[in-house]
């Protein structure tokens, strides 16, 4: 099991955080071996005075911020440098601050150090990571300090996502030591920091991690709480919810306990109530004897209960039907890189679409995202990195520990999101592979003994009568591309196939379906009636197609369609793609392609049941 928590950090009236994003001192290591950086130790000295250094942003993928093509398509170590200046406050106070470096993400695995000295290192993109610098801090000769990150992108058949490293020996054909990445999913694999990175304080007695699960009994709404404390083994705990007014609704004494809330505002999902997204505020206190060791965080809470029958998925008890999207994080120039403007912007064209929930594929999106959707009533299916397992080798036990704690890494970082009902444990493995069963069922159980609050699913492209680990998932979650991947061309195959792949798909395992993608790639501004691939006419009949199916079998057990996908992104270069993949609804930039508007009408339709 992991080790602490993994709040996010926030300004309290005991914590302060120091924002370290914003331009970078960056290397990337072209040397045949990629190992030039290790050797030559460039964490030891200032980066500039190893070589050549460009200005690079944080947050930001590297890949598409210069003309360098090297840069772009590298493989192997880039190394990133910030030299920082913090208050002398947070270290002359000998024996109470404490001081936390964290990084949001950076893909794919990263190596720390703080003036030279190796602090951390960690894998895996997507997910937070932190370290407690305080005592390299403390010994650092001013106020401030040289943080250097090393970060590598290759991904391996036991990564998540696994891909693969191919050398290329034909020497007639290749460069000598030429090598390639290969991966197995549809994403360009964009890389570097790619979420802020802060510095930030607590009391030296702090609160490492709460733990929150709600029910609802009548209009009561219960709040189990769950208090970690770190650095002492004497304090109290005491816990104070607020509602959105700052009125107190509930109050507790204990480090665990139960809250009571009566008439609650219960958290609802956007456009299933007038005020969706109602969040609460747990403000706890930890009192560690004196003002030095007290320490104050307070959590969002949206109280709201989750269920799966046969048939249905319910929230609060009530039918929740998903009209939403799949997504990406990817947009010009920053790649993956956290972006404020388009975040507000993707959630204005979600409630604009009539949207009420996406799936994060295919991979966990930033805490900041997630925080809105917690705010605005947005459902998630919380995806891990889980895509692209395809090769028999990465079903093996050293994938299978890899996936486990990577889903603790999830689990731990997004537990207490009401947004978050269902976790996705990977996208289309192949899960007709024999091993796939005891992978699966493995993982799965993990996930539930980490939060046995939600259901789990992953999303399979198998077939309903050979995939290894349908049993053991909640919620069937299907991909199916009819009349574009076969039977190009043939929007009158739609029906049949679809209709089919429900009766199955339900037949042989009795649980409600989501079709967790569809759709077909369009290149705005091509048109032609009767349709032909790739015009907006094409997508639209695609969708139409899908949605008469949708509307029979959504009275029965399909319980959700998910459009692939919001909008249009990178990919990897190849014959089947038109510069990146072309199946959004909007494009790259956010403009709608005439499927937009077929689908919010069908979208504001279905949250007015009409
Ligand atoms: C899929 C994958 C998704 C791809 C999509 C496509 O099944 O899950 O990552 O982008 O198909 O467009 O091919």
């Amino acid at each position: 099991a992991l080790e602490g928590g993994m709040l996010y950090p926030r300004d309290t009236p005991t914590r302060e955080t120091k924002d370290l994003n914003g331009l970078w001192s960056f290397r990337a290591d072209k040397s045949p071996q990629r190992d030039e950086g290790f050797q030559g130790q460039w964490y030891k000295r200032p980066l500039r005075e190893t070589g050549a250094v460009i200005d690079i942003p944080v947050p930001a993928s590297y890949n598409d911020i210069t003309q360098d093509v090297t840069l772009r398509d590298h493989i192997g170590w880039v190394w990133y440098e910030k030299e920082v200046i913090f208050p002398s406050r947070w270290v002359e106070d000998a024996s109470t601050s404490r001081i936390v470096l964290r990084v949001g993400s950076a893909h794919y695995y990263s190596v720390v150090w703080v003036n030279g000295v190796q602090v951390t290192e960690h894998e895996g993109g997507h997910l937070p990571f932190e370290v407690n610098i305080t005592s390299v801090l403390k010994s650092s000769a001013d106020s401030s300090c040289r943080i250097t990150i090393a970060v590598n992108n290759t991904l391996t058949p036991y990564t998540l996502p696994p891909g693969s490293i191919q050398y290329m020996q034909d020497q007639t054909m290749y460069p000598k030591g030429y090598f390639i990445q290969n991966i197995d999913f549809d994403f360009c694999n964009y890389a570097g920091i790619h979420r802020p990175v802060v510095l930030y304080t607590t009391p030296s007695v702090y609160i490492d991690d709460i733990t929150v699960i709600t029910d609802i009994s009548g209009d009561i709404g219960l709040v189990y709480y769950e208090v970690r404390v770190a650095g002492s083994e004497y304090y109290s705990v005491s816990v104070m919810l607020r509602d959105q007014d700052g009125q107190v609704a509930a109050t507790g004494l204990g480090a665990l306990g139960q809250l009571k809330v009566s008439n609650a505002n219960f958290w609802w999902p956007y456009l299933m109530s007038e005020i969706p997204g109602y969040l609460y505020s747990l403000e706890v206190k930890v009192d560690g004897g004196s003002t030095a060791f007290m320490d104050i965080y307070t959590l969002p809470v949206g109280i709201r209960t989750v269920k799966v029958s046969d048939v249905q998925f319910l929230i609060n008890g009530k039918p929740f039907y998903f009209h939403g999207v799949n997504k990406h994080e990817d947009y010009d120039v920053r790649g993956k890189g956290l972006d404020w403007s388009l975040v507000i912007k993707d959630f204005n064209l979600l409630k604009w679409v009539g949207a009420n929930s996406f799936r994060t594929s295919h991979y966990p999106y930033a805490e900041e995202i997630m925080d809105l959707c917690d705010k605005y009533g947005i459902v998630v299916i919380d995806e891990c990195p889980g895509v692209g397992i395809r090769k028999a080798e990465s079903f093996g036990n050293r994938s299978l520990q890899h996936h486990l704690v990577v889903m603790e890494e999830l689990v731990r970082r997004d537990k207490n999101r009401p947004s978050v009902v269902m976790w996705s444990v990977a996208n289309e493995p192949s899960s007709q592979l024999a091993p796939a069963g005891y992978y699966f069922k493995t993982v799965i159980a993990h996930t539930k003994e980490l939060d046995h609050t939600r259901p789990v699913t992953y999303v399979t492209n198998a077939g309903y009568n050979n995939d290894q680990g349908a049993p053991y998932v909640d919620v069937i979650c299907v991909n199916s591309y009819f009349s574009w991947y076969h039977d190009a061309g043939h929007l009158e195959v739609i029906q049949i196939q679809l209709n089919n792949q429900f009766e199955k798909w339900y037949e042989a395992h009795r649980k409600p379906i989501i079709q967790s993608e569809y759709g077909a790639d369009t290149i705005p501004g091509f048109h032609s009636d009767p349709p032909v691939m790739f015009t907006e006419e094409y997508q639209s009949a695609v969708l139409q197609n899908y949605h008469s199916v949708f509307d029979e079998k959504r009275k029965k057990y399909v319980i959700g369609e998910l459009i692939w996908n919001f909008a249009d992104f990178m990919t990897v270069q190849g014959v089947t793609r038109v510069v990146g993949n072309k199946k959004g609804i909007f494009t790259r930039q956010r403009h709608p392609k005439t499927a937009a508007f077929i689908l919010r009408d069908r979208y504001w339709k279905l949250a007015n049941n009409t």
